[in-house]
């Protein structure tokens, strides 16, 4: 009996995992901690949504509009005192579309991004929770 008790937890152990894994359908167990980057639509002449929310970590991806006849960029207007590498989270080059750039987010606080060629209708904030 006793060994049949330490079974039932191992089970049970293994059937959380599972479900965990299960959030990204199809995607690996071993892919379960890792949380998809949100995505922010890169578009004439918007960020898609203007504000994201993230843990500590988190990532950020930003995915040009197929329909763009524009260029844009990604630029960190303004981030975390406590930021280290700020050029990085700047795109160095310009697209239209078929671009994206994805951003890991390890320092907690408030970032401002702009679109450096339509500075005053591109914008959006990207806040990390600590
Ligand atoms: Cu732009």
């Amino acid at each position: 009996m006793p060994v049949r008790g330490i079974r039932g937890w191992a089970v049970a152990g293994a059937a959380c995992l599972a479900l965990a894994g299960t959030v990204g359908a199809g995607a690996p167990a071993y892919a379960a901690t890792a949380a998809k980057p949100k995505v922010v639509e890169v578009a004439d002449f918007f960020f898609a949504p203007s504000a994201v929310t993230i843990r500590k970590e988190g990532k950020v991806k930003w995915v040009w509009a197929a329909t763009n006849v524009e260029s844009h960029d990604v630029h960190l207007k303004q981030g975390p005192k406590s930021l280290k590498k700020k050029a990085t989270y700047s795109t160095k080059t310009t697209a239209v579309t078929n671009a994206t750039f994805v951003k890991a987010f390890p320092t907690p606080g408030s970032y401002r991004f702009i679109c450096t060629i339509h500075p005053t209708k591109m914008k959006m904030t990207v806040t990390v929770k600590k």
